[in-house]
């Protein structure tokens, strides 16, 4: 029988490269996001190329009756999830806190706080009337370490941090396993959105070092996945091998 994998934010980066990851192991995919275009193209395109069941779901994580409405009821054939990757995120701006918008925080802290709770509130009734399931959010080098001008950015990680890390307390006797996997710099969309649209200073963050790609952090998630039953990694903090933390680069130029 297939295994479903619930993740949000499918539509770039992570999101994509791990449905895309899950499909190729035969796994049957939840996929949201808000693009609906790039959403349903990609769900078409996983469908042909993996022969596998997707569900494709438009919603905004930051708005709780969308979550409630797409996920709280869903069709009996997908209700049996078990694995939800949180992974819809992002950061926007790079202003030290006296110049930073308020308009740009909440934002953030709505959907990688707000959204990953709500997104886990109504996935985790169908994880524990099974009594099995495994979380994987998304965090981020960000939440282990402040960086200049990361303040809310890395406020909101270091949340989601805090909040595995409880999740993973009180999922316990639902024998759900929660993995925190937080990555150093990838080359997504990340910094595009980041920067508001200005592909040349995104492009300026990853000059001069080889940084992680949205594979290598699928390729790490099939992993966890795969181990057996008896095993949980709680915490997995990856970088590429010219970062050392949030902080630490060698850039060759
Ligand atoms: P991308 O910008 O490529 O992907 C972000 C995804 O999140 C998109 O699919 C986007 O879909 C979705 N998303 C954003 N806001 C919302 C929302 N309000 N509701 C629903 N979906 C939303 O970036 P990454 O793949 O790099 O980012 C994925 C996660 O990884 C984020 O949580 C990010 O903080 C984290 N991360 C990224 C790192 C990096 O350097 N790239 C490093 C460490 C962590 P859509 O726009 O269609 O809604
Ligand atoms: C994304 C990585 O270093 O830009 O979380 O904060 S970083």
């Amino acid at each position: 029988m297939h295994k479903i994998v619930l993740i949000t934010g499918a539509t770039s980066g992570f999101g994509k490269a791990i449905a895309e990851k899950f499909a190729s192991g035969n796994w049957n995919c939840i996929i949201t996001g808000r693009r609906a275009d790039k959403l349903h193209t990609f769900a078409d395109e996983l469908r042909e190329k993996f022969a596998v069941r997707v569900l494709s779901l438009v919603f905004d994580v930051r708005h709780n009756d969308e979550v409630k409405q797409n996920l709280g009821n869903l069709p009996t054939e997908w209700k049996d999830i078990d694995v939800l990757v949180n992974n819809a995120g992002l950061a926007l701006g790079r202003d030290t806190f006296d110049k930073g918008s308020i308009h740009d925080w909440d934002t953030m802290i709505d959907t990688n706080v707000k959204g990953l709770l709500y997104v886990t509130k109504a996935v985790v009734p169908y994880m524990i009337a099974k009594n099995k399931g495994h979380i994987i959010n998304i965090g981020s080098v960000a939440g282990k370490e402040v960086y200049e001008s990361g303040n809310v950015y890395c406020a909101s990680k270091f949340a989601v941090d805090a909040i595995s890390k409880s999740l993973r307390i009180d999922l316990l006797p639902h024998k759900i396993k929660v993995t925190a996997l937080q990555p150093g710099a990838a080359d997504t969309e990340f910094s595009l959105v980041r920067y508001k649209g200005d592909s040349d200073k995104a492009k300026q963050t990853y000059d001069g070092f080889t940084p992680l790609y949205a594979e290598d952090i699928a390729d790490i998630a099939w992993y966890c996945v795969s181990l057996p039953p008896h095993v949980c990694i709680n915490d997995l903090v990856v970088t590429c091998t010219a970062q050392a933390n949030a902080i630490n680069f060698i850039r060759s130029n």
